[in-house]
């Protein structure tokens, strides 16, 4: 590991030589406009609601007219964020784009509008300014502004350097918050990898301005419902192994979520919480989604071992250690014996880091 001796002045700002010129045209557009729309991905984590909620804040402070809304439900661990109740959960939002004049239109955590189903089209149609604020890898070319680090850690990290950059920016509680949420989260507390010390002197600013890493980690951790807890349980003992116990893959049917009265939303951390087995280096959820006649598969690696790769393979994608994908009016058996084989290929040839 390379241990900087000297932590240099620009330590804050992003590794990417176009990222000042592209976060200063950014702040041009925010104030120059006045109506603005803030988008993320469907099933949104922390950094997806973090983010949009930190910039919503910082759009509202500066007396701009900010409009936040999700195609899914908010996770209840954070349904806490100061703020959360301006978020429009809307079942047709489609309709909704066409009937506002937004100025700026901005989608965070998010890198292909094809995710937002729906919404893709009348998205296209839209007149306003387009401005994508991402860290996931290969950007669909549809948005007029790019803040995209596919090295940062989050997007709240990517958020956390743009609003610094304004100078007349108030950093709020509020806003700090919603920050530290999406840095948090997406680094599994702290835990994966890109938690390097940029991460750590950003959080440790947040924290300056008003966050409690106490009181944060309580609200999004420790909030398992027992539902959940009974479901992870049942899925445990259904643990199987391959591959010398390189991966571990948790199988969980309709049944189980009859059975524990428990939904899709509670598996949140399931596939993070097997690298914690020993000699694992890969493991996946496969959960049976009987409402959308789908298979989902989440997938969890370690070091250089692929995720995304594997993922990929099926249609799916995701970032090397954190990807997913979908099968729909598909035989959950066979399924599991075709990832399982594809995931061998990576697991003998991948690094081992
Ligand atoms: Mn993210």
């Amino acid at each position: 590991m390379n241990l900087k001796t000297k932590v240099k002045d620009n330590s804050k700002l992003s590794k990417i030589p176009e990222f000042q010129s592209s976060a200063r045209k950014i702040l041009k557009a925010i104030n120059k406009s006045q109506s603005f729309l803030i988008l993320t991905h469907m099933n949104p984590d922390g950094d997806a609601i973090g983010s949009s909620l930190a910039l919503y804040h910082y759009l509202t402070q500066k007396s701009k007219s900010a409009n936040f809304i999700l195609l899914s439900p908010i996770p209840t661990n954070l349904q806490f964020l100061n703020g959360i109740d301006k978020i429009k959960i809307l079942q047709n939002p489609s309709e909704y784009i066409l009937s506002d004049n937004f100025d700026v239109i901005f989608i965070l955590d998010l890198n292909d509008i094809t995710r937002l189903k729906d919404l893709q089209k009348n998205l296209e149609l839209h007149p306003a300014t387009k401005i994508v604020i991402d860290h996931h890898q290969e950007p669909k070319n549809f948005a007029d502004y790019y803040l995209v680090d596919t090295t940062a850690s989050s997007t709240g990290e990517i958020l956390y350097k743009l609003l610094s950059q304004d100078k007349e920016i108030v950093w709020t509680p509020e806003i700090a918050e919603c920050l530290y949420v999406a840095i948090m989260t997406d680094t599994g507390n702290f835990r994966f990898e890109r938690t390097d010390g940029e991460v750590h002197r950003i959080v440790a600013d947040l924290i300056d301005y008003g966050v409690d890493p106490v009181k944060l980690y309580n609200e999004v951790y420790n909030k398992i419902p027992f539902r959940a807890a009974k479901l992870m349980g049942i899925g445990y003992s259904r643990l199987e192994s391959y591959y010398d116990g390189k991966l571990v893959l948790m199988p969980i049917y309709h049944k189980d979520f009859v059975e524990t009265n428990s939904e899709e939303e509670d598996t949140e951390g399931f596939v993070e919480s097997l690298l914690s087995i020993d000699g694992v280096v890969m493991s996946i959820l496969m959960m049976e989604i009987v409402e959308r006649n789908e298979i989902r598969v989440s997938i969890r690696s370690k070091g250089d071992f692929s995720a995304r790769n594997l993922a990929l393979q099926f249609g799916g994608g995701g970032h090397i250690n954190a990807a997913g994908c979908r099968f729909h009016n598909s035989d959950f058996q066979e399924i599991k014996q075709k990832i399982i084989e594809k995931a061998k290929a990576i697991l003998t040839n991948g690094s081992n880091s």
